[in-house]
């Protein structure tokens, strides 16, 4: 029996077990009779073509069963506590193609599933399972606004099927991680933030924005073993850090970095599905300006703000806050911002410079499931709505604190023509700043029964960042 999944010498063994615990934490939460049943994803094309994408498995199907290829399904008896995975009978010529064809019982020993059949014999095995109701996966992604795929299979027309169940207890546990989970995050984590380091030590004015992208893909594939990233890599610089999603097809990581550019690169690596998601910002030539270093201990300090005070009990709407707060302090003090800061959130300035929320739950989706389950605090009104949770902290909860500090010529246009938020900017020093781009610091952190324990190891003081740019490269070593 093989124990666990890795990607060889000096990557994360995963152990199977990992995936059992989880559905034995399924089962756990479910009654006798029930019997889950999900569906895997499938091979999807290049439009008409017969070139696929590389397969990427989906996300709660991985969570409980840790199976990395195409075209099965799932089915756990919550009776009895067993699992049954349902892989595709595939044609002899296959072989010829693809590979060995493997049995039933090799597919058992790479998963460590109780019981592995054909797809053509779900039905059949359902059937013998005799159970009174099927539970398939049917609600709202609150991030997408998608909807999780349900399984479908000839013949499901002959049970009882209630989809509504599994979703909200699903998605709970999720949101919760194990603590084998954890070491997974732990370690995507320390190779996105190697990552990053090697990208800023290869960083310097005159090389392409792409080229510092492909360094971060090299380091996280090559050394780590993750064959994906989570997703598209942000690798703004100049005016583009302002760009909050940069690097899409239209914007894609094409620019040159200048002299007297920050740099915002928001990037992370994908181990065994699971996924990291850190944004580092410096500037190009490895030393801040006055003004590059205003905006980054702003940023900071929103950052400080809610390593300091984020653990259990305390609402994410709350943190967001705390970090709008010790932002706009900071900029108050650097002479970009008058006034009182409470009148200045009364007003919206917090949002005119960090349009987004402070951060989101993550796991096996980058932003992942479980912001607005049926039992946690609904979205709020006004700006707070774009949180992606406004739920209470929980030990075992992994998030991103990202706050950032960002100059958009139409949100600045739009505030100096709203006299109750124009107040607040000392326009002169304001109008500096335009073409700056912008500063983003996120980490991903674990909530402890304390507090917070940092999953992300990047130099992020003004004085380590400027260090380790001078001096890091002792670091290639590791
Ligand atoms: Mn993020």
């Amino acid at each position: 029996m093989i124990e666990a999944w890795s990607m060889g010498p000096g990557t994360l063994e995963v152990p199977l077990s990992l995936f059992a615990k989880n559905r034995e934490r399924l089962a756990g939460k479910l009654r006798n009779g029930q019997v889950v049943v999900l569906q895997g994803g499938d091979d999807i094309s290049h439009y008409d073509t017969d070139i696929h994408y590389v397969f990427r498995q989906e996300a709660y199907f991985t969570w409980v069963s840790g199976v990395r290829e195409p075209g099965c399904f799932f089915a756990l008896d919550v009776t009895t506590k067993k699992s049954y995975l349902f892989v595709p009978r595939l044609p002899e010529e296959y072989e010829v193609w693809m590979g060995k064809l493997l049995t039933c019982s090799e597919f058992k020993k790479i998963y460590g599933i109780e019981e592995v059949h054909y797809v053509d014999e779900l039905q059949a095995i359902l059937k013998s399972l005799n159970p009174d109701t099927l539970l398939t996966l049917n609600g709202p992604n609150t991030d997408s606004g998608l909807t999780a795929k349900e399984a479908v299979f000839k013949g499901i027309d002959e049970f009882k099927v209630d989809n509504k169940v599994l979703f909200p207890i699903i998605a709970e546990l999720r949101v919760i991680k194990t603590p084998q989970e954890i070491e997974v995050m732990r370690y995507v984590c320390k190779v996105s933030s190697d990552a990053h380091k090697q990208v800023m030590l290869f960083a310097r004015p005159g090389l392409m924005e792409y080229q510092c992208e492909s360094v971060f893909l090299d380091h996280c594939y090559r050394v780590g073993g993750c064959r994906h990233v989570s997703y598209t890599c942000i690798c703004g610089s100049g005016h583009n850090g302002a760009t909050l999603h940069y690097g899409h097809a239209a914007a894609p990581n094409a620019k040159m970095i200048h002299t007297g550019d920050m740099c915002l690169f928001d990037m992370g690596g994908n181990y065994a599905g699971y996924a990291a998601d850190i944004t580092c910002s410096f500037p190009a030539t490895g030393k801040f300006t006055d003004d590059q270093k205003l905006v980054y201990e702003a940023v900071l300090a929103g950052r400080d703000a809610v390593v300091r005070e984020a653990k259990p009990g305390v609402l994410w709407s709350d943190m967001h806050l705390a970090a709008n707060r010790a932002m706009l302090e900071h900029l108050k003090k650097g002479n970009l911002l008058k006034g009182d800061v409470a009148d200045m959130i009364k007003n919206g300035v917090n949002g005119i410079l960090q349009p987004h929320g402070l951060g989101h739950l993550l796991g096996l989706d980058v932003h992942d499931v479980g912001g607005y389950l049926p039992h946690c605090p609904p979205r709020l009104a006004g700006p707070l709505g774009r949180l992606r949770t406004a739920r209470a902290l929980q030990a075992g909860m992994i998030l991103t604190i990202e706050p950032g500090c960002y100059f958009i010529d139409r949100l600045l246009d739009g505030a100096k023509n709203n006299p109750e938020q124009a107040q607040f900017f000392n326009w002169e020093r304001v109008e500096q700043f335009r073409g700056f781009g912008g500063v983003r610091i996120e980490d991903d952190v674990l909530i402890t029964e304390h507090g917070v324990e940092n999953l992300t190891f990047v130099p992020r003081t003004v004085a380590e960042i400027e260090d380790f740019m001078a001096n890091g490269a002792n670091f290639k070593k590791c």
